[in-house]
C-alpha cells in the first residue's frame, strides 16, 4: 500500500520549492469548493481511514473482528465501498469483510455495493464466494447489471473458466427474461420519455401507483441515461414522493449520469445538494466519472471533483493522483494547464502526503513538455533529496521537452549524462530523441543518433516507422527509406509494421519505382504479411509492361503457381485501362490451366467481341 508512505516530507510545498513564490495561478484550495453540511458530514466521517489501517495491517480474525466492532456505527455504505476498493488484489479479505460487516454490523448492501463486491469475487481463488453472493443478491431482489455482468465475463473468460462463463450467461439471460416481463420500469420510462417533462407526465406518473424502491430508481437512472435532464426531474420527483427518500446509493447512481458534458451544470449542483443532504460521492463512483472526465478531456472537472473527493473523507489513492497528473499532461503542449498540475499536487500535499516518485514524474512531464526547463531541474533536485534518483522515465520526459523545444544539442547531451549516471538510454528514450530530429528535418542527425544507437540496443518496427516515415519519406529520400527498410529486414531480421510498407511502396510507385515495391511486396510475403497488391495492380494497368504484370505475378506466390483470381484481377485491370493488347499478350503467356479457365475465357468472351 501507497497510502501513506515514509518518504520525508518536503519541508515547504512543491510548487513553492519549484517556483518560489511567483506561483503560477493556482487558485486558493477552498476557492469555489462544492460546500455541504457541515454537521452532517462530520457525523458520517467517523474516521474511514483508522477503520481501513486496521484491516489494512492485519490477517482477518476473531480479534479483528473485536477490535472493528469499535466502528459499528461508522459503516455507512460510502465506507464499505472505500474498504473494499482498497483491498480489492485481496478476494478473500474483502469476502470477509463484506460478511462481517453484514452480519455482525447490520449492514445493508445495495445493488452497487453487491456488483461491487460480484467484481472483486470473480476470481479463481473465490469462486464459492462469488456464486454464492451473486444468489444472495439475487433473493434480494438485486439487479445484476449489464456493465457487471460483461466485466465479470470477460475476467473469466481470459482466465479460461468455461464452465463459469457458461453459467453465468445462463444466469444472467435468465434474469433478463424476468425482469423483462416484470416491465413497471420500462413503463415508467416510455412515459418519462414520451414528452416534455409537465404536470400531464407527473400526473401520469402518480396515477400509476408505483411502488418506489432503490432498485427501481437506479434501473430507471440506467434507462435513462441518455437523457440527463430527465434522469433529474424523475429523480426530484421520485423525491418528492411520500413513501420515498433518495439515499447515497441513490445519489451515486444520479451523479454517474450526470458526469458528461451536457450536464456538467447540473452534476456539480448534484454533488453540492448531496453534500448538503450527508451523503459522499463513493470512491468508486469517483473512480468512474473521473476516469470519464479524463477520457472526455473535461480537465477541470476532474481536477476540481479530485480536490472535492480530497476534502472529504474518502480520499483518493496516490495512484489516483499520479493518473489524473498523467491525463493532464497528456494535453498537446498548447491545452497543458500548469495550474491544474499543481491544483492537484496541492490537495495532494495538504492532506500530509509526500509525493511518491509517480507524482514527481507527473509534474516534471508537464514542466517538461511547456519548455519550463529550470523549474524541471529544480524538480529533479528535489527528487533526489528525498531519495529518489532519477531513471529512464525521468530523463526521458526531459529529452520529450528538448526535443519539443527543438534544442536538439541538449538533448542529446541528457543521453550522455543519463550514462554517465549509470543509468543507459533505452530504446525508448532513443526513439523520442530520434523523432526529435526527424521533426526538425535534420534526418543526418537522426541517422547518427540511430547508428550510435545500434551499438547499444535493438531498434524495433516503430523506430523504423518513425525513421522512414518521419525521416526519409518527408525529405523525399525515397532511396534512402528503401535501402533501410531492406537492411533492417534482411540484416537485423527486424519485421516492420504493415503500415511502413504500405506507405513506402505508395511512396515508391508515386515515383515510379517499381522494381523496388515489387521487391518490397516479396519482403512482404516472407514476413507472412498479407500482400499489399492494390496500387501495384494499379499502377501496371496503367503504365506497366506485360513483363512487369508476369513478374509482378511471380512475386506474389512463393512455391505455386499464382491464383486464378490474382491473374483475372490483372488482366481485368488491363482490360479496363482498355489495354486490350497487353491483356492479350498477358493471356498467351499465362500456364496452360489459366488459359483454358472458363472464367478467363469468359473474360475475353465477353469483353473482346463486338
Ligand atoms: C487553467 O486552469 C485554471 C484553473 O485552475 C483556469 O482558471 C485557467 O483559465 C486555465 N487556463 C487556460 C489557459 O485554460
Ligand atoms: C524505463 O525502464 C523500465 C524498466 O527497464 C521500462 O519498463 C520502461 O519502459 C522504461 N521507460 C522509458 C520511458 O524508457
Ligand atoms: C446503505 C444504504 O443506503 N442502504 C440502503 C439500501 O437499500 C435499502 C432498501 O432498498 C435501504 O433500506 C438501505 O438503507
Amino acid at each position: 500500500m501507497t497510502e501513506l508512505s515514509l518518504k520525508p516530507l518536503n519541508p515547504l510545498p512543491i510548487a513553492i520549492l519549484v517556483f518560489g513564490s511567483s506561483l503560477p495561478a493556482t487558485p486558493n484550495s477552498n476557492h469555489e469548493s462544492v460546500q455541504g453540511n457541515p454537521l452532517l458530514s462530520q457525523a458520517r466521517q467517523l474516521e474511514p481511514n483508522s477503520l481501513l489501517q486496521l484491516i489494512l495491517t492485519n490477517d482477518w480474525s476473531d480479534e479483528l473482528e473485536a477490535a472493528l466492532d469499535e466502528f459499528n456505527s461508522a459503516l455507512t455504505h460510502e465506507t464499505v465501498i472505500y474498504v473494499l476498493k482498497k483491498i480489492d488484489t485481496d478476494p478473500k479479505k474483502a469476502s470477509s469483510f463484506f460478511n462481517w460487516a453484514r452480519e455482525e454490523n447490520g449492514f445493508n448492501p445495495n445493488s452497487s455495493v453487491f456488483s461491487f463486491m460480484l467484481r472483486i469475487l470473480a476470481n479463481k481463488a473465490t469462486m464459492k464466494e462469488f456464486w454464492v453472493t451473486l444468489r444472495e443478491m439475487k433473493e434480494l431482489g438485486f439487479y445484476l447489471d449489464e456493465e457487471t455482468y460483461y466485466t465479470i465475463h470477460s475476467c473469466f473468460k481470459n482466465d479460461k473458466m468455461a464452465s463459469d462463463v457458461v453459467a453465468l450467461t445462463h444466469f444472467y439471460g435468465r434474469m433478463v427474461e424476468e425482469n423483462a416481463k416484470d416491465s413497471i420500469a420500462q413503463e415508467v420510462a416510455d412515459v418519462v420519455l414520451r414528452d416534455e417533462w409537465g404536470n400531464e407526465i407527473e400526473k401520469e406518473l402518480g396515477d400509476m401507483n408505483i411502488v418506489l424502491s432503490d432498485n427501481l430508481v437506479i434501473r430507471l437512472l440506467k434507462e435513462l441515461r441518455n437523457y440527463p435532464r430527465k434522469v433529474l426531474k424523475f429523480f426530484d420527483w421520485a423525491g418528492k414522493c411520500s413513501s420515498y427518500k433518495h439515499n447515497t446509493v441513490t445519489y451515486n447512481a444520479l451523479v454517474r449520469v450526470l458526469a458528461r458534458h451536457d450536464s456538467i451544470a447540473e452534476f456539480w449542483s448534484v454533488v453540492g445538494e448531496m453534500k448538503g443532504e450527508g451523503f459522499e460521492m463513493d470512491i468508486d463512483t469517483y473512480i468512474k466519472v473521473s476516469r470519464n472526465f479524463q477520457k472526455f478531456r473535461m480537465l477541470e472537472d476532474a481536477v476540481k471533483l479530485y480536490e472535492f473527493m480530497m476534502d472529504g473523507p474518502y480520499k483518493p489513492s496516490e495512484q489516483d493522483c499520479s493518473l489524473l497528473l498523467r491525463s493532464i499532461s497528456g494535453a498537446d503542449t498548447e491545452d497543458l494547464n500548469l495550474s491544474l498540475v499543481f491544483r492537484v499536487v496541492n490537495k495532494y500535499e495538504a492532506a500530509g502526503y509526500s509525493l511518491s516518485k509517480a507524482i514527481y514524474d507527473g509534474i516534471h512531464c508537464s514542466l517538461t513538455k511547456v519548455g519550463k526547463f529550470d523549474e524541471a531541474t529544480k524538480i529533479i533536485e528535489t527528487m533526489k533529496n528525498v531519495g529518489f534518483e532519477p531513471d529512464n522515465i525521468t530523463y526521458s520526459q526531459l529529452v520529450h521537452g528538448l526535443c519539443k523545444a527543438e534544442r536538439l544539442e541538449e538533448a542529446c547531451k541528457v543521453l550522455d549524462e543519463m550514462e554517465a549516471n549509470g543509468c543507459r538510454p533505452d530504446l525508448k528514450t532513443w526513439t523520442i530523441l530520434i523523432k526529435g530530429y526527424c521533426h526538425t528535418n535534420q534526418l543526418d542527425g537522426a541517422l547518427m543518433c540511430f547508428s550510435k544507437m545500434l551499438k547499444n540496443c535493438e531498434a524495433d518496427a516503430y523506430l523504423l516507422d518513425v525513421l522512414i516515415n518521419d525521416g526519409f519519406v518527408c525529405q523525399n529520400r525515397l532511396d534512402g527509406a528503401y535501402n533501410l527498410l531492406v537492411e533492417m529486414v534482411n540484416v537485423v531480421h527486424l519485421r516492420p509494421w504493415h503500415a511502413t510498407f504500405r506507405l513506402l511502396i505508395e511512396k515508391l510507385l508515386e515515383k515510379r519505382k517499381l522494381e523496388e515495391s515489387m521487391n518490397l511486396l516479396k519482403l512482404m510475403k516472407k514476413q507472412n504479411y498479407p500482400p499489399y497488391t492494390e496500387p501495384l495492380v494499379r499502377y501496371i494497368s496503367k503504365l506497366g509492361t506485360v513483363e512487369d504484370a508476369q513478374e509482378f505475378l511471380k512475386a506474389l506466390t512463393v512455391k505455386e503457381y499464382p491464383s486464378i483470381g490474382a491473374y483475372i484481377h490483372v488482366i481485368e485491370s488491363f482490360l479496363k485501362e482498355g489495354r486490350h493488347s497487353e491483356a492479350q499478350d498477358l493471356l498467351y503467356k499465362c500456364p496452360h490451366h489459366i488459359r483454358n479457365h472458363p472464367k478467363v475465357s469468359a473474360l475475353f468472351g465477353t469483353k473482346t467481341k463486338p
